[in-house]
């Protein structure tokens, strides 16, 4: 979890935003930069402090904790790259929860993951690597989210739902109790889903259907 020291934020777009501003109302690091090919991408007074290339530098000058804040909508494989790429050079990935979400104490969260606004995680639930679960989702109790997926905002996942891994689950959709979404999957902004789905398609409607 949130660790103290020096924070550096990879990408520098919407989504970093949203989690600066967890970071910065929790006060917990002493500094916090921006790493992005974008000079124009700081951001709430945080600096753009450097380009990928400059990240072995930057941990030698005690920026010792990185997180993934480029975003997800469908295809992770940004994401996934720049982890290994910051996981390689040695940095310590921390995870970050917004002070006005509602973890319960036994949810296990993984490296890198980000619960946002007003989000709440209930009992016995695990999130995985990097995993998003952004504002206003609802992940209840016993529930697996697979590494590198995004609970959209406003989402509902009913108890003991899983979903696999880089799968996107849309904005204000619905899941029934006990459903199983497949990895590297998509559904849409509003699915209510009540079956299960499999890996690697695209979903969406009321009910919840494959298109793709
Ligand atoms: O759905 C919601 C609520 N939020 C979305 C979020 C999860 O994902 C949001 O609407 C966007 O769809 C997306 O946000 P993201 O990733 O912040 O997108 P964008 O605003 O386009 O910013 C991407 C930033 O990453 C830009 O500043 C890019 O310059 C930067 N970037 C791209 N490639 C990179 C790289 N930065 C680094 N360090 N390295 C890269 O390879």
């Amino acid at each position: 979890m949130d660790a103290g020291g020096r924070l550096l934020l990879i990408g520098g777009g919407g989504h970093c935003r949203s989690i600066l501003d967890c970071v910065l109302s929790r006060g917990l690091y002493e500094k916090v930069g921006i790493v992005d090919f974008d000079q124009a991408a700081s951001a709430l007074g945080i600096p753009v402090v450097g380009t990928d290339d400059d990240l072995p530098h930057l941990l030698n000058d005690g920026w010792t904790n990185a997180f993934i804040s480029v975003g997800s909508v469908g295809s992770t494989g940004l994401r996934r790259k720049l982890y290994k790429m910051v996981k390689q050079i040695g940095f310590t990935i921390p995870g970050i929860i917004d002070p006005t979400a509602a973890v319960s104490r036994d949810v296990i969260i993984d490296e890198g993951v980000f619960i946002g606004k007003g989000a709440i995680v209930n009992t016995g639930s695990r999130i995985g690597t990097c995993a998003i679960i952004n504002t206003g989702a609802i992940i209840e109790h016993d529930c697996e989210i697979g590494a590198f997926a995004h609970i959209s905002p406003r989402a509902t996942l009913c108890g003991q739902v899983n979903v696999g891994d880089d799968t996107h689950v849309g904005a204000g959709s619905v899941v029934r109790q006990g459903i199983k979404i497949g990895a590297c999957s998509l559904l849409g902004v509003g699915s209510v889903v009540v079956k299960d789905i499999p890996d690697s398609v695209k979903a969406y409607g009321n009910p919840c259907r494959v298109v793709e």
